[in-house]
This record gives C-alpha cells, structure tokens and sequence, in this order.
C-alpha cells in the first residue's frame, strides 16, 4: 500500500452544484457520489476542494492552525471580498482573537446556566403540546404548531429581546445560512431585505434593547467585567440571533420528521422519555440541519493525497460525514440504539457548536411533552422541504397523531 504518495495527484472532479435545487432538495445522492469519488474531491463549478467522508471531516474541523475561519466560512474569502455583514466573532475567527468571546458565550450558554430554565421550558412544551392537540385536533403541521412555534416561545425571551420584530429572527436566519454558499437565486432573494432584517437585529444587540435577566444582558455584564471590549458585547450578541433560532427549529423539524417517519422508535421513546437527549442527537446526525460549513487552507496542506494549496477554499459536507458507512454501522438508519457520538452535525474542535445545550434543552423539553401526550405519529402528507444553502429546512411537516389518554 502506497499510504503517502510523494507526489501528490490530482483528485476525482465533480461537476455537480451542491448548492443546486435538486442538491439541496435530496442531498443523499450527491453524498453518496462525493464519497464514494475518494477523501479529496475537486469542485469544478466553485474551484474547491470538498470532503463528504467522516474522517477527513472530522481531521479538517479539529485543525484550525491548518484550516482557518477567519477568510469566512462560506464560499466567500473575506481576505479579497467584502463580507455581507461584518465577520462574526465566534463563527468567523481563529484563536487568539476567538479565544474571550468563546469562552465568555460558553460561560453563558453552560449546562448550569441553563438550570434554572430547565423547568419553565418543560412547562411551556407541555403547554404548547396540550393547546396543540386540543386547538388543531388530530392532524396539523408539525412544523409550524411545535418545531417553529417552540423555539420562538422560549429562546427570544431567554435572550431577553423585546417584544417587537421578532418575526425577522428567522428570516434573517435564513439569510445568514443562504450568505455562505455561492450567490445563487437564493441570496438574490434574500437580497432585497438585507438592510432591513440587519438593521432590526443589530438594533437588539444593545444593551438598552436587552432585559436585565437574559442572555444577552450576561453578554454586557461581561464586557462590564473587561473579559469584552463593549465594541464585542453586540457582535457576540448577534450570534445568539444568528444561529441560535433557525438551527433549533430546524433540528426540531428534523427529529419529528425521524420519528413520524420510524414509528418504532417512537414507541422506543415513548417507553422511555429520557431517551430524548440522545434522540435529538441521533436526528442531528441523520439530517445534519447544518449541512456544510468551508474552512480557507492557512499553508499547502496534503490530504489523503492531494494537495490543498494555501488560500485554497474547503467544502465540508457535514452531512455526509454523519452518514459515512464507513464510521457507521446502517447509516441511513434513524436508531436510538446507537451511540451518536462522534457525528459533526454540530461541527468539532474549537467551534463546535457553543449552543448545543440550549439545543439540546429545547429539544428534550419538547420530545418529552409529546412523548407522554402523543401515542402514535405520522405523516398525515408529503412534507416539504424549504431551500436554503446551508441548513437542510423545512416548509411543512404534516402530522396525524392519537393522543394517549
Ligand atoms: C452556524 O453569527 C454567528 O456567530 C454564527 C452564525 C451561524 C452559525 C454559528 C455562528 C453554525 C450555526
């Protein structure tokens, strides 16, 4: 075996547009094809190279010295383009710099900070389940009545926003996601509500827009504290904005949509509601709600073989990683059995997802609530998928339920 080739070849191309309506509509066979082509591909149609197979995936987010997020982690280099918005303090940066605001959400954002939330949310969920099976009946859309109207109960309040605009969270979600892929009708679409949707969330970030007992009011006391500069306070309050209310609706859409669609695991829950947890994590990985994320090579970087010349753009396919047969056994499969750990659905290394618990949190609040109100759940019709070129979305979840009695 030729392990470490002294010449570096060229690897397999793809001409395929990831980011093209019929890619994003059904990922799965583009992943299928990306990985199966070799470690290393080549992008043709944006001149990247990208990665669909679980261990280069998981080397390339562990090794930011060689894989920065600095030059943007979408298609656009911010060291020669423009960003749409100034560049995010977490999201888009590399230690040092992203060292104070990462530990400062991460305090935030800590299992023990949540504590005290823990309860309220289990409460809203129950209330939220009980007014949905007794205001919309046996069948109604899932999507809109529990993954979208749930997080939007709980987390803007939990960041202390008031109480006007907050409609444009997930619009301007929903751009945020559709600026890291390349500028296709999607982003053309969002383009018209830029200034807008911008100006409202920045608006929220100060200081004077947040209640004193939230999120984002512990942001500011941090900044208070020096551990921020008070022109850091808002940007890192803007990432709570940012990726903290698509991403949940979305990941919440995605394991009703696992378990209206794997009945038996459903009765899996049902008998065992702590299995929540793991249940949001194993929907996670079976639909990657973040899909793809890119890293800028920061030197000539050889990968299985091929090598990634500095400055060189990298597609990660975060969910092809997650369904690599090769890292696990029946990859398709939406089982609670499993151990979902390991999947990079919420990225790894020094960016994984700093909001996971809040996910997390939201995700067993609500999946316990209908797993001891809701004895059987399926697809009442076709759901639709909404298109963005990041975050695998939803437009309508139909569900038909019989509640337990
Ligand atoms: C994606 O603005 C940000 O800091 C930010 C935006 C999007 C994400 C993360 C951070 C991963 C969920």
């Amino acid at each position: 075996m030729t392990e470490t080739a002294a010449v570096p070849a060229s690897p397999p191309t793809i001409d395929a547009d990831p980011f093209a309506a019929e890619h994003l509509e059904n990922p799965e066979p583009l992943h299928r094809q990306l990985r199966e082509a070799g470690p290393v591909v080549r992008l043709s149609r944006y001149g990247v190279h990208a990665l669909a197979r679980h261990r280069q995936v998981h080397a390339t987010l562990v090794d930011w010295q060689s894989f920065q997020s600095g030059a943007g982690v979408g298609l656009a280099d911010f060291r020669h383009e423009k960003p749409w918005r100034p560049p995010s303090l977490l999201l888009e940066a590399d230690p040092p710099h992203h060292d104070a605001p990462r530990r400062v959400l991460r305090e935030v954002l800590a299992p023990l900070a949540l504590r005290r939330l823990s309860e309220e949310w289990q409460t809203v969920a129950e209330d939220l389940v009980e007014a949905v099976l007794t205001e919309q009946g046996r069948e109604f859309d899932a999507f809109d009545v529990l993954a979208k109207a749930f997080p939007l109960r709980v987390f803007p309040d939990a960041v202390g926003l008031g109480p006007h605009g907050r409609e444009n969270l997930l619009p301007y979600g929903n751009m945020a996601f559709n600026a890291f892929g390349p500028r296709n009708a999607l982003v053309e679409a969002d383009a018209r509500r830029v200034g807008e949707l911008s100006a409202w969330v920045n608006t929220q970030c100060a200081r004077e827009a947040l209640s004193e007992d939230g999120f984002g009011a512990r942001i500011w006391a941090a900044a208070d504290r020096g551990d921020l500069t008070p022109a850091q306070a808002p940007l890192v309050v803007r990432s709570l904005l940012t990726a903290g209310v698509d991403t949940t609706v979305h990941g919440l859409a995605a394991a009703l949509y696992a378990f209206a669609t794997h009945p038996e695991q459903w009765q899996r829950l049902r008998a065992r509601p702590e299995l929540a947890r793991v249940a949001f994590d194993e929907a996670v990985r079976w639909q990657s709600p973040v899909q793809t994320f890119f890293r800028t090579a920061t030197t000539d970087v050889d990968m299985a073989g091929t090598r990634i010349p500095e400055g060189g753009k990298i597609l990660m396919f975060l969910g092809a990683a997650n369904r690599d047969p090769v890292r696990w056994s029946a990859a398709d499969r939406f089982d609670l059995t499993r151990d979902p750990s390991g999947h990079v659905g919420f990225g790894m290394g020094v960016h994984q997802c700093v909001g996971q618990h809040v996910a997390r949190l939201e995700a067993e609040a609500l999946l316990t609530a209908l797993a001891h109100r809701v004895e059987r759940l399926e697809l009442a019709g076709e759901p639709r998928r909404h298109l963005n070129n990041t975050l695998r979305s939803w437009a309508s979840l139909p569900v038909r339920v019989r509640p337990a009695r």
